[in-house]
């Protein structure tokens, strides 16, 4: 077990024990992140006490872990307390709509609950209503396919008491759905007839998220002081709309248009729906959900990963999964077609020390060693120049349908790459973690770059995964090549291009794992040479030892 120790993340949100999953209800109330989560009480792995862990803190580092918030105790939900989402209600309420599974027949039925005492900052104690149930699943829909309400949002700018939640669900033919469902009391629930938005062939959808996005640049938000205001759709504004399918598991992002007098959501490119676009990250990160922050003005994104070793180690070392480092959501500009995820900008006050590369030329084939040991906490920015002349003269064409996780992964050699980090590498490679772009000629003889994690030789255990992860990445005209990679012991997190394609792999060495981890520079073009400049932060440990609960509040 100790050997399993060096896993634990140190700036990577989890709890101290046991299975962890979505992200639920995450808030900025008084000063304090709130930030609930799927928990499993008993042990490592998903079961059927799923219950709300609960854990605040000021700057989403030092987490302080509170009492469990809601665990399964009505016939309604005493099959697991499943995910939901916090509505800050322009009265001064809060209130928490979440799934239940009922007890005999594990239908899914949707729930609200209050905090007991609004006045305490730490929300510490929950109550569930005695209106509960408030919403079965309706005519058409099956049992089992009905859940994970989204905060609610005004249905209206004018009227305050008109409200609307989305409940993601599929219907036959594995049409993917969200429904609606508006209410003006909060205890009783409307159907809103029109359908919000479906795909066919997607399945089932779970942990909806619905925001709006600020296309100006000069626009500070584009949502209400109190966060709710942002079904009102208008210039400069766009909406998101996010789904998990539950057939392939990953969270898809489309940008489009909310038309609040229908109530129906349309994605600009139809290519680019729910489901079959963007995918939110390329790598392993599920179940997201997002909150608007006030005090900052601005959308940041939660999101769940899960471990890719057996469930036996999970148990052995008693706990499973973490939360991704929050993000911050923001409209692309540049490209007019994606949302942007940046870490949090108070990710910056984490680091310790750093050191620069700056303007370094790296021939083809080389791999250059970083002076830092304990490579295990790290924050690195990266740009590269590549010269792309060569691209005329190349005969070769990579990009034939080429796509990370069947392009052979990191030892590929093209003439313009791949180049980019080995991360939690041993120091004589013998295990290694490549992360890094993927430069082909694409069409039009144009350069096609992918951001790609290679986990082939991640590490030397058996039932670990070993995949290549990633995707395309847009690189316009007048853009140097750039990556950010944050690396947390078992966690790696990598955003190209400020964050347009964005991929995470958890990855578990066997050698080196406490302290000797090294990183390197790679340039593995068999013709380019790649210019880099980079800056490497040292992270700081936050969250062991475990935080304890604060014993005042305020
Ligand atoms: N798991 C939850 C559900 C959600 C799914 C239960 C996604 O509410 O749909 O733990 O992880």
């Amino acid at each position: 077990n100790i050997m399993l120790t060096w896993q634990r993340t140190t700036y990577h949100f989890q709890p101290a024990q046991n299975w962890m999953n979505d992200p639920n209800g995450p808030l900025y109330y008084k000063g304090w992140y709130h930030l609930f989560y799927q928990w499993n009480p008993d042990t490592a792995v998903w079961g059927n006490k799923i219950s709300w862990g609960h854990a605040v803190s000021k700057d989403l580092l030092h987490w302080h872990h509170l009492p469990i918030a809601m665990v399964p105790d009505n016939w309604y939900d005493l099959n697991g307390v499943w995910s939901g989402s916090a509505t800050d209600l322009p009265d001064g309420k809060l209130m928490m709509l979440y799934t239940g599974s009922t007890v005999d027949q594990s239908v899914q039925d949707q729930n609200l609950a209050d905090p007991v005492n609004i006045t305490d900052p730490l929300l510490r104690d929950w109550v569930k209503t005695d209106v509960n149930p408030v919403l079965y699943p309706p005519p058409g829909i099956g049992a089992k396919d009905f859940r994970d309400p989204t905060t609610a949002f005004k249905e209206n700018e004018v009227d305050d008491k008109r409200w609307r939640a989305i409940i993601g669900s599929k219907e036959k033919e594995k049409v993917g759905l969200s429904v609606v469902y508006k209410t003006d009391n909060f205890s009783h629930f409307r159907p809103v007839p029109v359908i919000m938005h479906r795909v066919p062939g997607t399945g089932m959808w779970e942990c909806v998220d619905f925001y709006p996005v600020s296309t100006v640049a000069d626009v500070a938000t584009d949502e209400g002081s109190d966060s709710t205001e942002y079904s009102v759709p208008g210039i400069g504004v766009k909406h998101v709309l996010k789904s998990r399918l539950d057939d392939d598991k990953d969270d898809y992002k489309a940008l489009g248009t909310y038309f609040a007098a229908t109530g129906t959501f349309a994605a600009d490119d139809a290519d680019l729906d729910v489901g079959i676009g963007l995918r939110l990250d390329y790598g392993k990160c599920y179940a997201a959900r997002t909150f608007y922050n006030q005090n900052k003005q601005r959308r940041i994104l939660w999101g769940w990963i899960g471990e890719t070793e057996l469930e036996a180690v999970d148990l052995m070392k008693g706990w499973a999964s973490l939360q991704a480092i929050p993000r911050t959501m923001v409209f692309d500009e540049k490209t007019g077609t994606n949302v942007l995820q940046r870490p949090e900008e108070e990710v910056e006050s984490w680091s310790l020390f750093s050191t620069n590369t700056q303007g370094v030329v790296f021939e083809p084939g080389s791999v250059v060693p970083s002076h830092v040991t304990g490579a295990l906490q790290l924050d690195i920015t990266a740009s590269f120049d590549v010269d792309e002349t060569l691209l005329e003269i190349t005969s070769e064409s990579h990009d034939a349908g080429c796509d990370c996780s069947n392009s052979g992964g990191a030892g590929t050699r093209g003439s313009l790459g791949p180049f980019g980090l080995l991360v939690v590498a041993e120091e004589k490679l013998s295990e290694l973690t490549p992360v890094y772009l993927y430069v082909a000629k694409g069409g039009e003889g144009r350069a096609k770059a992918h951001l790609c994690i290679c986990q082939t030789r991640s590490s030397m255990a058996s039932g670990v995964d070993k995949e290549v992860y990633g995707s395309a990445v847009p690189v316009l005209d007048g853009e140097n090549y750039s990556a950010r990679i944050l690396v947390d012991h078992s966690i790696v997190e990598s955003f190209a291009q400020a964050g347009r394609t964005c991929v995470r792999s958890r990855d578990y060495p066997t050698k080196d794992t406490y302290g000797a981890a090294r990183w390197f520079f790679f340039n593995n073009a068999t013709e380019a040479s790649v210019r880099a400049s980079l800056k490497a932060w040292q992270m700081k440990s936050f969250i062991r030892p475990y935080p304890v609960i604060p014993d005042q509040t305020g």
